[in-house]
This record gives structure tokens, sequence and C-alpha cells, in this order.
């Protein structure tokens, strides 16, 4: 089983195809390129290569069965027994934090009638589901803020079975936070049989002397650093969660990380577990997950099976920070021992390699920075250029055509971490810091470190105006968001 996950520089060494060496002068070469040659141009022959390479890597469209499966979700305040029971003043989806689970089955159509009980607008984004552009809830670029008292109803299709989740995309530093977020399950049309499939909703919060949300939102501290870590580290809102399984059990474990700001990196090397999905996406095959970045808005999905007997509770460990490991949750392996299940893995999907991606001269290279300035103070910016909130119409930065091939490069000019989001599309990682990197799967969130520069590769399949942007939703709060155009041929 290969490993791929050694960060921070470890990775690059490991996984490269090329030496380094060798490779620099082709991204040297590129480099000087870019900008003459756009893909609308006379395309070079890796382009047509990779657009086949492409093909049947995900559907194109989406294929409803017929069968409607109807929500309601309400977000109002309320008060839940979160924190191994203590009181805690939230704001929830129908009274839960974690939201509602909602799980529905790949073709059929999803229909959410949301009402806004908050005393702020707010919206739902359907964080990594490919769906028409007026359901992704981005306030004033695909729909109206839903105001306070107001209903707005969402209803589509997913094209993938995969995890999910959804949030607001209005204030969310603040609203996110406050514990607005919930996990959509689609699963496939023939789930693969594992003996349970569950779930873990990572978050940490940070809570003041009297155990509240601190409500103080975009502080300098947070905009200077990698915005609003908590203090408090909760799985599915405990920080004592166990997870209970039989020996012999093969289960299907998923993670999301839904902090505003902090990563984490679970540690399950003490079992015999495999990567099979991330963002919600199969990989082509099975790999080791150790040292997976999991940053805000990024999802894992693990195949494990319990083997060994255990005596003791397992803790997982987020090693993050390799000084401070935080505990995330425990694993208590016990009863009667079930027979365990062979079935071939779930992970065998088409994912391109595009090996010779990095040959493609980058269409464009967004440069990630901040400034003094803005209304908290500091503003982190993608070009220059911070986006000042979502109440006014944006011009999109840039316009990519449907179908077509594109590297892009992120070059990350400040010390922090920008996990960048995509909305609409998902992309394959391609390169850290010029050196190539195979990561058998398709992404929707990449990790961006301090001073670092990440290419990507993608195909967009769905028009629309999409956003990017940074989750760390408070680098986002300050301006770092953006929107990418999607045209039709
Ligand atoms: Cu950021």
């Amino acid at each position: 089983m290969p490993t791929l996950f050694r960060y921070p520089r470890a990775l690059v060494a490991g996984a490269g195809r090329l030496p380094f060496t060798s490779l620099m002068p082709l991204v040297l070469a590129v480099a000087l390129t870019a900008g003459a040659c756009k893909p609308r141009e006379k395309a070079p022959p890796q382009v047509a290569r990779a657009l086949r390479e492409f093909e049947g890597a995900y559907p194109l469209e989406a294929r409803p069965n017929g069968t409607v499966r109807a929500f309601d979700i309400v977000a109002e305040p309320t008060e839940v027994a979160l924190v191994n029971g203590h009181r805690l003043r939230v704001w929830a989806y129908n009274g839960q934090v974690p939201g509602p689970q909602l799980r529905i089955r790949l073709g059929e159509t999803l229909r959410v009638r949301f009402t806004n009980r908050l005393p702020q607008e707010t919206t739902i984004h359907w964080h990594g589901v490919r769906l028409p552009n007026a359901m992704d809830g981005v306030p004033h670029a695909t729909q109206p803020p839903v105001q306070p008292g107001e209903t707005f109803v969402y209803e589509f299709t997913p094209k993938d079975a995969g995890t999910f989740w959804f949030h607001p995309h209005v204030r969310s530093s603040e609203q996110v936070e406050r514990g607005l977020y919930g996990v959509l399950i689609v699963e496939d049309a023939e789930p693969p049989p594992y003996s349970r499939d569950a779930m873990w909703v990572i978050d940490d919060w940070l809570l003041d002397e009297t155990g509240q949300v601190l409500p103080r939102f975009n502080t300098r501290h947070d905009l200077a650093h990698d915005g609003r870590w908590g203090n408090v580290l909760t799985v599915n809102g405990r920080t004592d969660e166990v997870l209970r399984v039989r020996p012999g059990e093969r289960i299907r474990l998923r993670l999301l990380n839904s902090a505003n700001g902090r990563v984490v990196m679970p540690d399950f090397s003490a079992l015999e577990a495999k990567l099979i999905a991330v963002d919600g996406m199969y990989l082509r095959e099975p790999i080791d997950p150790a040292g997976f970045e999991l940053a805000p808005g990024n999802r894992i999905d693990l195949d494990i099976t319990f083997n060994q007997n255990m005596a003791a509770p397992l803790p997982i460990f987020d090693r993050f920070s390799s000084r401070r490991p935080n505990r995330l949750a425990d694993i208590v392996v016990e009863g009667e021992p079930v027979i365990p299940a062979g079935f071939a893995s779930p992970a065998r999907a088409h994912v391109p390699a595009w090996k010779e991606g990095l040959q493609v001269p980058e269409h464009h290279g967004f440069r990630l920075n901040a400034r003094r300035g803005g209304p908290f103070g500091i503003e982190w910016t993608i070009d220059d250029k911070a986006f000042a909130g979502h109440s006014h119409h944006h011009e999109p930065l840039l316009t990519l055509k449907q179908g077509r091939f594109y590297r892009l490069r992120f070059v990350n000019e400040s010390a922090r971490l920008h996990p960048i989001h995509l909305h609409g599309m998902f992309f394959r990682l391609l390169a850290r810091d010029g050196v190539p990197v195979d990561e058998p799967f398709f992404r929707d969130t990449v990790l961006v470190h301090g001073r670092e520069s990440v290419d990507i590769a993608l195909v967009p399949t769905d028009v629309g105006s999409w956003m990017m942007h940074c989750h760390i939703l408070e680098h986002a709060e300050a301006g770092m968001m953006t929107l990418l155009e999607v045209t039709s041929g």
C-alpha cells in the first residue's frame, strides 16, 4: 500500500516520479511561457491527452431516478448539551450540533426546505456537491441571502456519491463557529457491505471563561494567524467520543473537519486503516492514510478492519502539531467476534494521473497574501484583491471554459496556512513547490502551506459563478475569496 502523505517536504521526495533537478528546467520553461499560451489558443498535445484521460472520471450529468427525499431544516439559536453535557448557547440546524445528518442515495433528489430563524441573514452552501449553480448557496452570486423569518428551498440531484457537508456562506466565521453545520452523505447506488458506516465530525471551539462560545469574531489575532483555533476539540460534539466495534468488523469511518481554522492529522497507524475517499470521491486505489492533513472543509473516508483484540480503549490522536498531540476519540473493540467481510475495496475510481499536467502552460497563478486595511485591520488577498464581503456584485477574477483542461497555481506569498476550496468542481494536485505529487484522488480543498506554491489541474464541468476561497473562515471573511466564472463552449 503506497504511502503518500509525509508532510511537510519529505512527501515530495517519495512521491515524485521525476528527480527534482531534472524537473527544474521544465518548471522554469513553463513559467516563462505562461500567459503566452492559453488553452483556447493552439492547445499543446498534452492537453488533448489529459482530456482523454479525464473521460469517465466522474459523470458529467446527474441521473435523477425520480425519488425525492425531502427534509426541513431550521436554523435558530438554541442551547444544547455539548462538550460533555455542558449547556452551550449555539446556533443550530434543527436544534442539533452537528446538525442533522442527511443521507440519500445516488440518483435521489434532495429537497431541503430551509427556514432562517437566526438574527442574521444566511444561506446554505453544499460543500463539495456538484450541483446547479443556483443551488450553491452563495449570497448575491447565486441567490439572495435568506433573511430572518424567510424560507428557501434547495433542490438538486447530486452527481456523485460521497461524504459532503453543508454550512452557511454568510458571515461564516461567526455562523459556522456558533454551530451551523451538518453532513450530507450520498450513498452509492449499491453501498459496499460495511458492517457499519460511522461519522466523526471534528470541530474545535473557542470558549470563554464562562464556558460559552467567545462572541468576538475575526479578531486581529485570528486574522494575523491561521484563523480561530479553539481550546476545546470535539468529535460529534463530544470531547469523549467512543466508537465501539466488535472484533472482526470492517467499517467505513467518515471524517469531516468543520473547524474554522484548525488543521488536524488523525493518526490511525495502530489500526488496519485504508484511505478510500477524499472530499467525497473514491480513490484510484486504497492507500495508507498516514500523514493526511485534514484541513477545514476536507473529508476522508477510511476502510478499517478490526482484526486485533484490544483490551484497552485505543485513543486516536491528531498529530498535526507533533509536539502537542490532541486526543480526538477512542475506539473500543469488544464483544463477540464477527467474521470479517471480504469484499473488494470501493476505491477503484478512474482518477487521471495527468503525468504531463505540469507541461501544460499555467493558465493562471493566484497570489495569496495579506495587507493592512479593511474593516478588520488586516485584509487577506487573492491577486492583491480583497473580496469585500458578500454584499456587492463581484466580477469574476478568472473565466474558464467548460470541458477544457487547466493548470492553475496557488503561490502563497504569506507565511500562513490557506486551505483553498473551489466550489462546483474537483481538481487534482499536480505538484507542491514544483515537485510532482501523484495523489490518486480528486479534491475540492487543498492545504497550501506558508510560502508554498501548489499546482492543480481541473476540467470544469458545470457552468456558473463558482466561489474560490480560503476555508480558514476568518481569512475568507477578511477578503480571501473570489469568483471563477465557468462558461459553456
Ligand atoms: Cu487562508
